[in-house]
């Protein structure tokens, strides 16, 4: 009888060092960004041995993907995950990694994000939120249901958008921009809303885009981030060892992150060709157009973010 009772006053005593969190994600739960988190949630759950869980609520249904910062924020869900550049008005250097043209490849991706990451972390920690990792997206392609020459053919027609970036290039090129939350891309396509769309080749896979948009073109425009976060105070309350914890995974789980989307990339891409998609650059010409928009989106970005922009592109572009 008594070990029973001191059974039951550790076990009591265990429940109560038991930490829960939930963290929502705008994405679906077969997403690699959030395979990746579950991984991530699973490795913390090992490490603390239980003494942290997390549970992942992916697909907008603890809190919409546009609402998720703000929900971390004021501490209505402790851990969240958005795509960064949706943060701008917010915290303007959080459009770093959507300025069209600047990356083109991995390596500059994580250049930037080396960059971009202290200031990230000083914007997060004024609002009360810490940022944990990052995992870009697969370099971003234009998805046409026709094809297409010149910047002129998409006057008047409907732009699939999901942050400011895309909603300005499809404003550049005289297309309505049509904000349609990743994981609705495939309703939206079969109900004929949209003519066109800037995105990766891994989010026209799982939407199974091939039925409409026939061509995807390798334009290579930008490659965006997901981070992850969580209030600052839940992750103060924590004790040292599961702090720890915390970051240890999160460093792991960007590494993963990183690794997976460039296998990724390969991989849908060979899917969308796979399913009979026409895959292939943009006549140099309206590729040269493609690059003036950017060069203007580059133009109005940093004068709209001031100084904070030469502290990540002075170095980005002058110490290789
Ligand atoms: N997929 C997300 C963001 C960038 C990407 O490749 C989307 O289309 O919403």
């Amino acid at each position: 009888m008594k070990h029973l009772l001191l059974a039951l006053l550790l076990a009591a005593a265990s429940a109560q060092a038991e930490t829960k969190w939930q963290l929502a994600t705008g994405y679906r739960a077969e997403s690699f960004h959030t395979q990746n988190i579950a991984w991530f949630a699973a490795e913390i759950e090992r490490t603390t041995a239980g003494a942290l869980r997390i549970e992942v609520r992916p697909n907008n249904t603890l809190f919409k993907l546009a609402d998720i910062r703000e929900a971390v924020q004021t501490g209505q869900v402790q851990a969240g995950e958005t795509i960064m550049s949706s943060l701008v008005e917010a915290i303007p250097i959080a459009g770093a990694d959507a300025i069209p043209f600047v990356v083109g490849n991995y390596a500059d991706a994580r250049r930037l994000w080396d960059l971009q990451r202290p200031l990230i972390d000083k914007h997060f920690a004024a609002r009360g939120l810490k940022a944990l990792y990052a995992v870009p997206w697969p370099p971003q392609g234009l998805y046409t249901v026709a094809p297409v020459r010149s910047a002129a053919d998409f006057k008047g027609t409907r732009m699939r958008t999901y942050n400011q970036a895309t909603v300005r290039i499809a404003e550049m090129m005289g297309a309505t921009p049509v904000d349609v939350p990743m994981v609705d891309v495939r309703k939206a396509l079969a109900a004929g809303q949209l003519d066109s769309m800037i995105t990766s080749a891994v989010t026209g896979v799982e939407n199974q885009v091939w039925g409409q948009f026939r061509h995807y073109h390798e334009i290579n425009a930008w490659f965006p981030k997901n981070i992850v976060f969580v209030n600052l105070k839940a992750f103060d309350a924590l004790p040292p060892a599961a702090r720890q914890a915390v970051l240890t995974a999160a460093g792991e789980a960007e590494l993963r992150g990183w690794a997976k989307s460039q296998e990724e990339a390969d991989s849908a891409t060979r899917k969308l060709k796979a399913e009979g998609m026409q895959v292939d650059r943009v006549p140099s010409s309206f590729d040269a157009e493609l690059k003036r928009y950017g060069e203007r989106f580059s133009r109005e970005w940093v004068r709209s973010v001031g100084n904070e922009a030469n502290s990540i592109f002075v170095p980005y572009y002058f110490q290789r």
